[in-house]
């Protein structure tokens, strides 16, 4: 039994090496938890954190394809089933050559706390594969995506595990997933969510994550009696969270001045509309272009090339008020983080998972920011998820409206949860804190409720 984090740690590392990224989640929630386990002592001799650290499963798998050339390629597959306590494995499946098993550890691992916090019935999960979808052709990608599922179909189900998309998983790809699972098991079941509306999805799923981060950064600067409306507001990345992410900030009266992608960033001083926008969906989502396009279509904005290998991003350092980072882990460096906070951002809501490093979490506490973390701010995606999945079993399907309704609600209850149970556990205002007890709090009682399974 570990009484402290560092034992905890060290144990986990020298039994996971080379995972940083799930080692940097786990420590984060393991210190979170310190209070907790002063206070309830038969969490820790139950083990509960060390059995939530090791996933229930891991699928790992070989799947081969065929590219345009006749060539044949391979690539690993994975899926991590983290944690069944309150529902089925749920979360999304991520396509990039940086794949590996750490980082869907650590997805999987933030992603049972995350579906706690919903306040629906979904256990955690992530997934992906290696393989990297830029450049490849719509039949490449079906290929691809059939061999993956044709592996896939034997672990998933609508009650036993229900992916998603993450990067580089959409519409298209979870069209192909859908396909072939169904294909193979002979069964029309909501087993994947994220589905097109004609077959299964639910409205309101492809804006959800963009728009409840909005939601989530409303909710925390209604406590100091601000709001969003012309607020200027830094947005990276330029794929689904980030679109959703500026067209409710553009609804709102905020100036959303910036996008980026894995090349650059573009920074658009007057702000990006409705129609610019557009432009971004059409290049992104149809033409699949690079973000630079966007300055040689509107000639006011300036793009800046970045590199990965330097410790901070300019796009961190320019004025704003608030800041949406909707690209990928650890994209807001120390020195970032300092640089947010010297240049007037006051409201941080991750749209991405793990965005900011460990030492950028500590510095926006410090400076008493109002920050909220991917797992509470971003967690409107698989809520709606969550509710795709309650209207497949219903076989009935909610209008628009109701279901933006129920994302608000559900995304203002999250931020309640965290708020009461930061102040419960002595650390009032610290979102980190009030998301990482509130979703184990749920998930270590049913664990302890079931026995030692
Ligand atoms: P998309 O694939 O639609 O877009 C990803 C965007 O991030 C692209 O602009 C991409 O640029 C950029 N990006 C990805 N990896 C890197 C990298 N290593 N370095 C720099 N830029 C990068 O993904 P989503 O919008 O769905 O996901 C964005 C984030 O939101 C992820 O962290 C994801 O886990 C999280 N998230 C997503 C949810 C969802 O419902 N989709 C739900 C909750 C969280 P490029 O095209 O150059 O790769
Ligand atoms: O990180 C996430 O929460 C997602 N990629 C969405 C998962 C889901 O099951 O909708």
């Amino acid at each position: 039994m570990h009484e402290n984090v560092a034992g905890l740690m060290e144990d986990v590392k020298a039994k996971n090496p080379a995972e940083p990224e799930f080692h940097q989640a786990l420590q984060e929630v393991a210190e979170s938890l310190e209070p907790v386990f002063e206070r309830h002592p038969e969490y820790r001799s139950a083990r509960i954190l060390e059995r939530m650290a090791e996933p229930e499963r891991v699928l790992m798998f070989r799947v081969p394809w065929m590219d345009d050339r006749g060539a044949v390629q391979v690539n690993r597959g994975f899926r991590i089933e983290m944690n069944s306590a309150i529902g089925p494995y749920k979360g999304g499946l991520r396509f990039h050559p940086s794949v590996n098993l750490g980082i869907l550890k650590f997805l999987a691992f933030e992603q049972v706390f995350k579906n706690s916090l919903t306040t629906l019935p979904m256990g955690g999960g992530k997934g992906g594969s290696d393989f990297d979808p830029k450049g490849k052709s719509d039949a490449e990608v079906m290929r691809f995506c059939q061999s993956f599922m044709t592996e896939l179909q034997r672990h998933i189900g609508p009650n036993t595990d229900v992916p998603a998309g993450d990067i580089g998983v959409g519409g298209r790809e979870i069209g192909f997933l859908f396909g072939q699972y169904k294909r193979l098991a002979n069964e029309f079941t909501g087993v994947l969510t994220g589905k097109g509306l004609h077959w299964g999805g639910s409205l309101i799923r492809p804006e959800a994550t963009g728009y409840g981060a909005v939601y989530f950064a409303q909710e925390m600067m209604k406590t100091r009696g601000e709001s969003l409306d012309g607020k200027v507001c830094l947005v990276s990345g330029s794929g689904n969270v980030a679109q959703y992410a500026i067209e409710k900030l553009i609804e709102l009266g905020a100036r959303p001045v910036t996008l980026s992608d894995s090349n650059g960033y573009v920074y658009d001083e007057a702000g990006i509309d409705a129609e610019k926008l557009a432009f971004v969906m059409d290049l992104k989502n149809v033409r699949r272009g690079r973000i630079s396009e966007y300055v040689e279509r509107y000639g006011s904005a300036v793009h800046t090339a970045t590199d990965a290998s330097v410790d901070h991003n300019p796009l961190w350092a320019l004025t704003a008020d608030c800041a949406f980072p909707c690209a990928t882990q650890n994209e807001i460096s120390a020195v970032d983080a300092h640089n947010l906070i010297a240049n007037g951002v006051s409201v941080v809501s991750e749209g991405a998972n793990m965005p900011t490093v460990a030492e950028g979490v500590r510095a926006f506490l410090e400076a008493r920011i109002l920050y909220g973390p991917g797992k509470a701010a971003n967690a409107g995606g698989v809520a709606v998820s969550g509710l795709e999945m309650a209207q497949n079993s219903m076989r009935f399907s909610w209008r628009r409206e109701e279901v933006d309704e129920r994302l608000k609600r559900i995304m203002a209850d999250i931020h309640s949860a965290c708020v009461a149970t930061a102040e419960r556990f002595g650390t009032p205002g610290n979102y980190v804190n009030g998301a990482n007890i509130a979703g184990f709090l749920k998930v270590a009682d049913s664990m302890l409720d079931q026995g030692l399974v």
